[in-house]
């Protein structure tokens, strides 16, 4: 690599200032001018597939100032080029958020030269318990797991800390204590992503209707988060915004279909549906045109960013999508680099992420997944 991320000449008192700017330069690859690295580098490290454009960005003012290091985590130094990296997706890949996640990963090892085992626990927690457990004897030295669930970690976790091996969360929390159980957390404020959700369901409804909830699968954060930042922002800024509905459609398609569907029977003349997931919120369109509903009937406001959600933008189906950005590879590794290497890495690696909507939906086309 060139940025070296164990670098502490230039390091604020700040907590996260060195690892921040290290982490942010090799994940933005780059804005060539805030980080002193020539063509060459930006060429070589550009993630295969990915733009400038579409990599994950660090906000920097988000999340928590506590850090890590591997000293506190009682363990010694290492070169992470020479580590085996066992990764753990939770979904099965039908969802293309799982899709480019996966393929993040895979092509940030292979642009390091690292090796990496994998696993996909197809949506069932207790594979997904097996397969780290099985990444572990097969040999993973570190760990990136993106949990299907926040609770119930404990085996993984005790088997992790009894053979040393780091675990840096993507996606989703693991509820445990940081830099006892887990390095750090690199993901999106779910909950801004809720309230924002909330913001242009407001707009589209001006601030009055029935509005269904599509939850996403329970036992998780980003459900819990997203819910909580949709309806605290309806609650405070539109009283005349009625919640009428809720409903698990699971984070899939044919769920977020089948619960449109149920709604339509008991809610004939909904207004509103805000799917916590673009899959749903593809799955809620498909259900109200199999109703006989016309583009824009019912507003429609989802989250992730997918190319199929954004093309129904462009259709009138759906109203917005605020983006949740997949693309972990290169934080993931940056994060297990810099920790191996004893910088103080932030507990929480808390993502920027973009939104689409009518205005920009076209031209933001090529950064969609
Ligand atoms: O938004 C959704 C997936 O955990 C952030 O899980 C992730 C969410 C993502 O099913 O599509």
């Amino acid at each position: 690599m060139a940025i070296d991320l164990f670098d502490r000449a230039g390091r604020s008192p700040r907590r996260t200032a060195t690892v921040f700017t290290a982490v942010t330069c090799t994940a933005l690859t780059l804005l060539a001018t805030s980080c002193a690295r020539g063509e060459d580098d930006v060429a070589s490290e550009q993630p295969s597939g990915d733009t400038e454009a579409q990599a994950q960005v660090l906000d920097d003012a988000a999340g928590s100032d506590e850090t890590c290091n591997i000293e506190q985590f009682g363990m010694e130094g290492f070169d992470l080029s020479e580590m085996k990296v066992g990764f753990s997706q939770s979904e099965a890949e039908s969802n293309p958020f799982r899709i480019t996640e996966t393929a993040s990963i895979e092509d940030e090892a292979e642009k390091r030269g690292i090796e990496l085992i994998t696993a996909n626990a197809q949506s069932e927690f207790s594979q997904q318990i097996s397969d780290v457990q099985g990444l572990m004897s097969q040999g993973a030295e570190l760990l990136i797991i993106a949990p299907l669930n926040s609770d119930g970690w404990e085996p993984v976790l005790a088997e992790a800390e009894r053979k040393q091996v780091p675990i840096v969360t993507i996606d989703r929390q693991i509820n445990g204590t940081p830099c006892e159980d887990y390095v750090t957390f690199i993901g999106s404020d779910f909950v801004e992503q809720g309230r924002r959700a909330a913001d242009q369901m407001i707009e589209a409804l001006d601030g009055e209707g029935k509005v269904a909830i599509l939850l996403g699968t329970p036992g998780n954060n980003v459900t819990t988060e997203r819910t909580k930042g949709f309806k605290d922002r309806v609650a405070e800024k539109a009283p005349d915004i009625e919640l009428v509905f809720e409903q698990t459609g699971e984070f899939t398609r044919e769920g977020g279909q089948s619960v449109t569907e149920q709604l339509i029977q008991s809610e004939p003349d909904i207004d509103g549906v805000y799917a916590e997931n673009d899959e749903m919120g593809i799955g809620a369109v498909t259900a109200l045109r199999g109703a006989g509903k016309e583009p824009g009937d019912v507003k429609i406001v989802t989250i992730d960013g997918t190319e199929t959600a954004v093309q129904n933008i462009i259709d009138g189906w759906i109203y917005a999508v605020i983006e949740s950005n997949p693309r972990f590879g290169p934080l993931a590794f940056d994060a297990h680099e810099a920790f191996g290497k004893g910088e103080d890495v932030p507990v929480e690696l808390i993502i920027s992420d973009r939104e689409y909507t009518a205005e920009n939906a076209e031209e933001e086309l090529p950064n969609a997944y």
